[in-house]
């Protein structure tokens, strides 16, 4: 049961017993987690039959990410294993995340970047928080295997999620889902990456039920950008493209582990275009209130698939009726304006008076 008390201490603190933390690890943290499972009565009578879609939304997480999570267990054990820097690659959140944790816990971060393609709230937070920032001619894969080569000097703790610790951290998400709801939900859907977030959510539903803390285990469902998609290829894409560059990644490092969670838990895996993923998040902007980045509306974006296609990897036309749906929207849209203000376009200002601003609202 959560309590007053608890709030804003932050995943470590709330859910110690479940994480590679003993009492001489310095806890790092930002007081991440505990973040809104929102009811959405809209995407429930999209979906019908009685079912309740949830949006557990993780961009109000101190850098405005799901990273955090992992981040503050990740770092807490670099500073215990006396590590002198941390290096990580990135699509962008990562790296906003580790240049944040590093500074709270005055160490040196190196975030190695592809160049050109991190969203610039992204690239603004690092360069902010201090990281030394190294933007590569590669792409993100280019960059994770730099990290692994030099992550081989002692000197280095890496904080991508290849280290377990940031995937114990974000399992944390799992176990707030299952404290708020009572039990595990039906589905779980969201974006894939590197796809250690789908991996940590296995993980963190696993143990609570092996805890008998949830009577159930949820189908995980996947979704990738058509551009962008080697789970659901089941290949390596060489050159990954999409508008949602944090999930541009052609070889995923947690592929295998997340092809299990699919597989263990009756779950799919799915491509979005990117055309339905800058609509789902005008969407959900515009339904909800809630703002997301494009990876994240993948989530949406794939909900409507499993609504109203047929060829979905996932048919939400026959669900069992009053199912539980959580929908994780992994980051803020405060990350990555540039995709909204092309939308935008130019706003030309009108003369300072009440008409022309009555005739500008079509009034
Ligand atoms: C908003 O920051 O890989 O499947 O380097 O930033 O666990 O990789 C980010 C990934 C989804 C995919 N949504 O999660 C990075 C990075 C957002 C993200 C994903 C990312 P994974």
């Amino acid at each position: 049961m959560k309590t007053d008390h608890e709030q804003g201490r932050g995943v470590i603190e709330r859910y110690r017993e479940f994480l590679p933390i003993s009492d001489s690890t310095p806890v790092v943290s930002l007081g991440e987690g505990d973040t809104p499972l929102v009811y959405s009565a809209r995407l429930s009578a999209r979906v019908g039959r009685g079912c309740k879609v949830f949006v557990k939304n993780e961009g109000v997480n101190p850098t405005g990410s799901f990273k955090d999570r992992g981040m503050t267990v990740a770092v807490s054990k670099a500073l215990e294993g006396k590590a002198r820097a941390l290096i990580c690659a990135s699509t962008g959140n990562t790296s906003a995340s580790a240049a944040a944790y590093a500074a709270r816990a005055v160490i040196p971060c190196v975030v190695i970047l592809p160049a050109g393609k991190i969203a610039s709230g992204k690239l603004v937070q690092a360069f902010a928080c201090g990281a030394k920032i190294v933007p590569i001619k590669g792409n993100f894969d280019d960059a994770l295997r730099i990290v692994r080569e030099l992550g081989e000097r002692n000197d280095f703790a890496i904080v991508n999620s290849i280290n377990p610790d940031r995937i114990a951290g974000q399992k944390t998400a799992a176990f707030e889902i299952v404290d708020a709801l009572g039990d595990a939900p039906d589905f779980h859907l969201l974006p894939l990456g590197n796809a250690g977030n789908m991996t940590a959510y296995w993980t963190g539903y696993r143990e609570y039920h092996a805890r008998e803390r949830s009577t159930k285990l949820p189908a995980m469902i996947g979704f990738q950008a058509t551009g962008a998609a080697p789970i659901f290829h089941g290949k390596i894409i060489e050159e990954p493209e999409t508008i949602a560059s944090a999930i541009r990644i052609g070889n995923p490092a947690s592929w295998k582990q997340a092809r299990v969670a699919i597989d263990e838990s009756s779950g799919a895996v799915d491509v979005v275009s990117d055309e339905e993923i800058v609509g789902a998040q005008m969407w959900l902007a515009q339904n909800e209130g809630v703002f997301v980045e494009p990876a994240s509306a993948a989530t949406i974006a794939g909900l409507f698939k499993c609504c109203d296609s047929k060829e979905a990897a996932c048919s939400f036309q026959k669900i069992p009726e009053a199912s539980r749906i959580v929908c994780t929207v992994t980051g803020h849209g405060l990350k990555d304006p540039d995709v909204i203000m092309r939308q935008m376009g130019d706003l030309k200002p009108v003369d300072a008076n009440g008409r022309e601003v009555l005739h500008a609202i079509g009034l």
